[in-house]
């Protein structure tokens, strides 16, 4: 910046604005983001669309909601006086136990004082003479603070399907993410559930449980896998608090934070005896080894990928009778893996059952909504209730639902067009002192470790720019550019690339969330955290800090 403009600029840039940081959002991150800045002397202010804490685990209360990562590797690492404090009931708590948790995490750290609720930001504009963000709020009101943080989650954007009538249906329906507080009977109900993703699964399992008749709707089969959850002993809650230290050290170690590494071994390496072995080893084990632990090239290599495809394919015609529901529930446009692994509590039985049908919607499409049910090629079905299990406008969405702008009037929408641009996941080059605490091409996986680690770090990068007086944080287009250069090189050949899921931006249900741009780092978080450390330890020079 020239010095006589920022001469110029310097009466404008004393004013005072309401808070040092204004957080966005109230879940895992935001939470936090705040007890982190809190702690540099900072007056923060969080703005939580909902009324109460929790993100993604105070809305979606959906029947059968819950972690399918271990408990004990998801909550906070911070604190040793809540990690001695706290027992996990569930080995994958479910989704009360959760909101349990992130409530006594408000409670405990006094963090409420400071979040606003049932509220909305509907813009974020950086006012480049105050050096300022300028945020709006659902009620008009405004507010403003030198930094914003967004902690606005990745899946948190719901979108229902775009189908023609969904409007007009009688009987009660609601997307799995805003479900009612009050409790909901689907005894004597006929239900639908449309989208069977990690959420389908969980819902229709629970629901087929009581409903008097459950339709499926399925427009892609799911290579899912048993989750095996179980109940925490007195014993084992002793032992995992005695081994903390190692569980997160071990998180740390693996590429996605989970609690499960890469079986170094390639499947062809070993004779078909010992993979078939080892595969049913890990069909019996708890959590995402399956996914997260199987041979090294299971989601690199095409063949090994076929391998084991086949084998989860044998499965699910093991497990489900009618042989042509199974020959629908069996994936075949895409590898296992390849789309997030949903893990599943008896899902694939609930067609066994005389109450559950699958309507497959490659072969018979719905075609409308109407006010009595659902009507497909071949069909017109009858409802009491309709479920959209139809998943999130991921990764960017949440951003988009906001008009965020940087210098000069630029949206980030916009900016992000043609797929998302960031330095390190967490600044975009001309909107400064915003920082994202998960956005696009952060690494994805075990969300509370990476969330602590990203957290540290902007809160480390804001501790450094009060000590040096600075008060404009940006990432250079120089920067930015090779940051997002590396990210696209890391998802260079990657076979999930090849497929269309959230994890690939596609959302059909979304205007021009059509064509598969790369949203997320995929070197890996250990690599991530070098990148990172190393920035931070030169001094934060790749920033253009003034
Ligand atoms: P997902 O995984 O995106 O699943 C959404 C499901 O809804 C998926 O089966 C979609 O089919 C289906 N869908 C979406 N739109 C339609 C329409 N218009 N018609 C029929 N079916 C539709 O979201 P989830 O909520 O299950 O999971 C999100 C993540 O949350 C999950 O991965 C975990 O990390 C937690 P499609 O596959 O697109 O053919």
């Amino acid at each position: 910046m020239n010095v006589a403009t920022e001469t110029a600029r310097q009466p404008m840039a004393r004013t005072t604005p309401d808070f040092d940081a204004i957080v966005i959002g109230a879940g895992v991150s935001g939470l936090y983001q705040l007890y982190r800045l809190r702690e540099l002397g900072m007056t923060v202010r969080v703005f939580e669309a909902g009324s109460g804490v929790g993100g993604t685990w105070y809305w979606n209360r959906y029947p059968g909601a819950r972690f399918d990562s271990e408990s004990w590797t998801y909550g906070y690492s911070f604190s040793k006086e809540l990690l001695d404090e706290w027992d996990w009931e569930e080995h994958f708590a479910s989704q009360p136990e959760t909101e349990r948790y992130l409530n006594h995490v408000a409670d405990r750290f006094d963090l409420r004082r400071d979040i606003q609720f049932d509220t909305v930001v509907t813009s974020a504009h950086y006012q480049e003479d105050g050096r300022l963000w300028k945020v709006t709020l659902g009620d008009g009101t405004q507010q403003t603070a030198r930094l914003l943080v967004t902690a606005v989650g990745v899946l948190s954007a719901p979108t229902l399907p775009r189908i023609p009538g969904v409007e007009s249906f009688k009987g009660q329906s609601c997307h799995t993410h805003n479900w009612p507080k009050e409790p909901v009977s689907f005894a004597g109900k006929r239900v639908a559930v449309i989208g069977t993703g990690a959420t389908g699964i969980q819902t229709i399992t629970e629901v087929a449980k009581t409903a008097a008749r459950l339709t499926v709707f399925q427009r892609t089969a799911q290579w899912s896998a048993p989750l095996h959850n179980s109940r925490v002993t007195p014993e084992e809650m002793r032992n995992i608090r005695e081994n903390y230290a190692d569980i997160f050290a071990r998180c740390q170690e693996t590429v996605g934070c989970f609690i499960h590494a890469t079986d170094p071994r390639s499947v062809f390496e070993v004779s078909e005896a010992e993979r078939e072995a080892f595969w049913e080893k890990l069909y019996g084990e708890p959590g995402f080894g399956i996914w997260m632990g199987n041979f090294r090239d299971v989601l690199m290599d095409r063949e090994a990928n076929k391998l084991m495809s086949d084998y989860l394919a044998r499965k699910i015609r093991e497990r489900v009778k009618d042989p042509a529901t199974a020959e629908k529930l069996v994936p075949k446009n895409h590898g296992f893996g390849m789309r997030r692994v949903p893990l599943e509590s008896g899902y694939f039985e609930v067609y066994n059952q005389p109450n559950v049908k699958l309507v497959d919607l490659n072969e018979t499409p719905i075609e409308r909504i109407g006010p009595d049910g659902i009507e497909t090629s071949d069909a017109k079905y009858e409802f009491d209730m309709i479920i959209y299990a139809t998943g999130f406008d991921a990764i960017t969405g949440a951003f988009d639902r906001i008009d965020i702008r940087g210098t000069g009037g630029l949206s980030l929408k916009d900016k992000w067009r043609d797929g998302p641009t960031t330095f390190l996941g967490i600044l975009v080059d001309g909107f400064p002192n915003f920082m994202m605490v998960m956005g696009p091409h952060a690494g994805l996986g075990n969300f509370p470790r990476a969330v602590e680690y990203t957290s540290d770090w902007v809160t480390g990068l804001i501790r450094h720019a009060n000590e040096h007086g600075k008060t404009r944080i940006d990432a250079t287009p120089d920067a930015a550019k090779a940051w997002t250069d590396h990210v696209l090189a890391t998802n260079d050949g990657l076979l999930f690339t090849e497929v269309d899921s959230w994890m690939t931006g596609i959302n059909r249900n979304v205007e021009g969330k059509h064509v598969r741009k790369v949203m997320r780092y995929s070197g890996g978080h250990p690599a991530f955290r070098q990148r990172c450390d190393t920035v931070a330890a030169a001094g934060y020079r790749e920033l253009s800090l003034t």
